[in-house]
């Protein structure tokens, strides 16, 4: 088990001779700049605590007479709602969130200022809410702020972890993971112990016969635990709307059970009770892109479906409309395949407890679900051994069974001659154990499925969902690009770009009509224009190398091309070809004379990025790049040439700094890899150029901004399989430029280097499957192209200008209203202030 962490709340902002120092590194035209930015005022940290409760307190209160009038509202209207189901929101924080969107920042920053406290300084005091691991669970949290701001009636449905995502701590190097115990003092959400749902697991299914002599049946026996519902409101930006985010947290059933113990003098096992009904709830499971099917994992899943369902249910039946209404009242989304068990439970909720007949029912269920893919990594796809379910969920894994078996009949109905179409699609795979592949219940189960970029949704047609495709025709699959709230990732992040684009538009109203961004193209020759906007860049900059100097202790000079990645440490999203390339980089610098060494553009390399506990090659990467940051940036031969820096401990409210202060960003999956990708649109709507692959939603940012505004390069999606079939026949070459890298590290230039052999050999030696070596050359020339690019200033603002003035497509708000339209069917509701 976790043991609770002593509070350790770093104090942010320097003292006097910090400051002294750090000014030192400064250029002279932004040290006036840097001088106001490290201005504070001494003040404890008791002090800050107490400024920011008494601030969310007071914004708190303005939130739950809005959410009340809002469920008033949506209860009165009685339109057609959408339910969120995702495992994942990863919300960051709250308080600036609320301030603005209630449009009371600039008052609350008076009022702060008026008691002494910098408003930043009191925001920083909150501890993030991170209930997500990385791109699924901050798109939730996007659509949520969309959902809310848009005026849909929406919930969205979750767990409350008592554990977020773990606290990353770099020591010597390597990643340690520190419980993220987030809980105290939250004052953004409310408890209702009058809400509660009691879950059944284990027990065994008996079969008889009701008074009409029709078989039924009923699931007996086994374990209770009680769900009880969390609230926390979500404001939506410029309006009234404030809905629902409900988290369900576990405990012991009932107390009776417990006190027969108690009094029979068992009171351990009472306790134990009580504690293992806690752990359903106790912890999010820390894996990006990848399933490890353990049990704990499935009680999760099913406590929060069977759960959520229940709620929903409970509302609907209060309307006391028909059942066959039902589908026009509820919308339920799948974020994944993690709440596939709602769709079984609803079946089971209607045919067991309601009564209806299986086709009825199955009607309903279908026309209620969509379900949404975010990846194609077969790692990542979910499958439940048979025994398990059939142990945890006996009466589940018989609807599974009926499901797949109506199912296959109606397949061999349409394609009598083929034998092998049957194997492939049926929602059991014949292996040992046999297990229930989660994908294709989510498909049979839901009236639509989509992808998160066109090049992803059209990978899943062709290739993972092909036979699906054939069977339901192309309209069960669609696309629906994934996007950003401007709100918090242009607004919030950047508040200075925000209100110089107000300037120029004549208001904010662009926050909630991106496309509106367009009309800042006239002013790209502005030359005015074009000081702001880098001087703005240069701020954020500043303000990033405040960071990088208060938790790495390296200075940075702001000057420098800031080149960023951050994002989960994954060997497809490939940070090792990154490590690489400034490996490459070093030894050129190293092999210079004092004269070359002039014309080289000098270059921080940002890393961020969490890896699962137990994916051993992703902590390679890290430490590989903790040591290459060591070796770099103590080398007086290279000095501001070239920089490396891990940020620790990558998240939400650390993204928030980072996203605007890049010049350049890396999203460099390889091809045909990455569902979407969500930061190169938070990068580039702060006005950052990318650096990419042609996969995810790279290939739209390209088509909508133009292919002179991205640094595009490597092999294509279509030519991946090709290439590992030829590397997997031994025809396979590293290439010369990463040959000269691997010999460094095998030299132990940058500490042992055994401690790297796996990821070299990963390469070299077994097949290099994600196509490092095949992409490094056109890799390093591209770069070579960024730093060209980089010099000439007045062209790079106009790229830069440009690119955001073209990023209107990728709101949430867009997102939510396709999904809203071609997926809920259901309308915003009018509100009046
Ligand atoms: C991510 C995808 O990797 C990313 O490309 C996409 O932008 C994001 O979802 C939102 O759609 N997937 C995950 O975070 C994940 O864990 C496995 O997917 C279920």
């Amino acid at each position: 088990g976790f043991s609770r962490p002593k509070h350790k709340r770093t104090f942010t902002g320097f003292g006097p001779s910090e400051i002294k120092n750090v000014e030192a590194s400064i250029p002279e035209p932004l040290r006036e700049a840097w001088r106001k930015y490290s201005a504070r005022e001494f003040t404890t940290k008791e002090e800050f605590e107490a400024a920011y409760s008494g601030t969310a307190l007071a914004f708190r209160d303005r939130l739950i007479i809005e959410w009340n009038r809002t469920q008033q509202r949506q209860t009165f209207t009685d339109q057609k709602r959408v339910y969120y189901l995702s495992l994942e929101f990863l919300m960051g924080r709250a308080l600036d969130n609320a301030m603005l969107n209630v449009g009371m920042k600039d008052a609350a920053r008076e009022g702060l200022k008026d008691l002494g406290f910098r408003i930043e300084d009191v925001i920083s005091q909150e501890h993030d809410a991170a209930l997500g691991n990385g791109g699924l669970g901050r798109l939730a949290a996007c659509f949520l702020d969309s959902l809310a701001t848009l005026n849909y009636p929406a919930w969205g449905y979750g767990l409350r972890y008592r554990y977020g995502i773990f606290k990353q701590e770099i020591v010597n190097g390597y990643q340690m993971e520190v419980p993220d115990y987030w809980l105290d003092n939250n004052p953004w959400e409310f408890p209702r112990h009058e809400i509660t749902v009691d879950i059944q697991f284990y027990g065994h299914v008996k079969k008889h016969q009701d008074e009409n002599g029709k078989l039924v049946h009923s699931w007996e026996g086994g374990d209770v635990v009680q769900a009880v519902a969390y609230d926390v409101p979500i404001p939506g930006y410029g309006t009234k709307t404030t809905n629902n985010l409900r988290l369900w947290s576990s405990k012991a059933s009932s107390g009776e059970f417990d006190f027969q113990k108690f009094n029979a003098g068992d009171y351990e096992s009472a306790v134990a009770d009580q504690q293992n009904a806690e752990t359903i709830s106790a912890v999010l499971y820390p894996n990006d892109n990848l399933e490890r099917g353990k049990e704990l994992r499935l009680k999760q899943q099913y406590f929060w479906c069977a759960a959520s369902l229940f709620d929903i249910v409970r509302r609907f039946k209060k309307t006391k409309r028909a059942w066959s209404e039902f589908p026009d009242q509820v919308a339920i989304q799948l974020n994944d395949t993690h709440p596939t068990l709602a769709i079984v439970e609803l079946q089971r909720i209607l045919i067991d407890i309601e009564g209806l007949e299986w086709d009825e029912a199955w009607n309903i269920v279908t026309k209620t679900f969509g379900y949404t893919n975010h990846t194609v990594l077969p790692e990542a796809l979910e499958k439940w051994s048979v025994p398990l379910v059939q142990n945890l969920l006996p009466r589940h894994l018989q609807i599974i069974y009926d499901i797949n078996l109506f199912f296959l009949q109606s397949v061999e109905k349409q394609f009598p001659n083929d034998r092998e179409i049957l194997a492939r699609v049926s929602i059991i795979e014949e292996s040992h154990p046999k297990m229930v592949r989660m994908a294709y219940l989510a498909i049979i189960g839901s009236h639509k499925v989509n992808g998160v970029a066109e090049l992803h949704s059209d990978l899943l047609k062709t290739t993972l969902f092909k036979d699906f495709v054939d069977i339901y025709g192309p309209d069960r699959f669609t696309n629906v690009t994934n996007g950003v709230t401007p709100r918090r990732w242009l607004h919030q992040a950047n508040p200075a770009l925000s209100s110089l684009i107000a300037q120029k538009l004549g208001g904010h109203e662009f926050l909630t009509d991106l496309t509106l961004l367009d009309k800042l193209e006239v002013f790209v020759d502005d030359k005015e224009f074009r000081r702001q906007w880098a001087e703005i860049k240069s701020h954020n900059k500043l303000r990033l190398a405040k960071l990088i100097k208060e938790t790495t202790g390296y200075t940075v000079n702001p000057e420098s091309l800031f080149d960023v990645q951050v994002k989960r440490i994954h060997e497809y999203k490939r940070q090792q070809l990154n490590i690489f390339g400034v490996i490459h980089r070093y030894l050129k610098i190293k092999g210079m004379s004092a004269e070359e060494r002039k014309k080289v553009v000098p270059r921080v390399s940002i890393f961020g990025g969490k890896a699962a506990p137990g994916y051993w090659m992703a902590k390679t990467i890290i430490h590989l790049i903790n040591n290459v940051a060591s070796v770099v940036n103590n080398d007086s031969d290279v000095g501001d040439l070239l920089k490396v820096i891990f940020i620790e401990d990558y998240n939400v409210s650390k993204a928030e700094i980072i996203c605007p202060a890049s010049d350049i960003s890396e999203h460099i999956s390889t091809a045909g890899t990455e569902g979407s990708g969500t930061s190169n649109m938070k990068f580039v709507m702060n006005g950052g150029l990318i650096i990419g692959t042609c996969d995810g939603a790279n290939i739209e940012i390209t088509r909508e901004i133009g292919d002179q505004n991205i640094f595009l390069f490597g092999n294509l999606a279509e030519d991946v399989e090709d290439l590992r079939h030829r590397h997997f026949y031994g025809d396979f070459q590293l290439d010369p430029g990463l040959a000269k890298v691997f010999k460094a590290i095998k030299d132990n230039m940058f500490g042992d280097a055994a401690d790297f052999s796996a990821l070299t050999a990963s390469i070299e030696e077994h097949g290099d499957y994600y196509l490092v070596s095949d992409d490094f050359h056109s890799y390093v020339t591209t770069h070579e192209m960024v730093d060209e690019a980089f010099v000439n200033k007045e062209e790079w603002l106009a790229k830069s200008i440009t690119s955001v003035a073209r990023m209107g497509f990728f709101s949430t708000d867009r997102v939510i209203n396709e999904y809203a339209d071609s997926i809920w069917n259901v309308e915003p509701l009018a509100v009046k202030d």
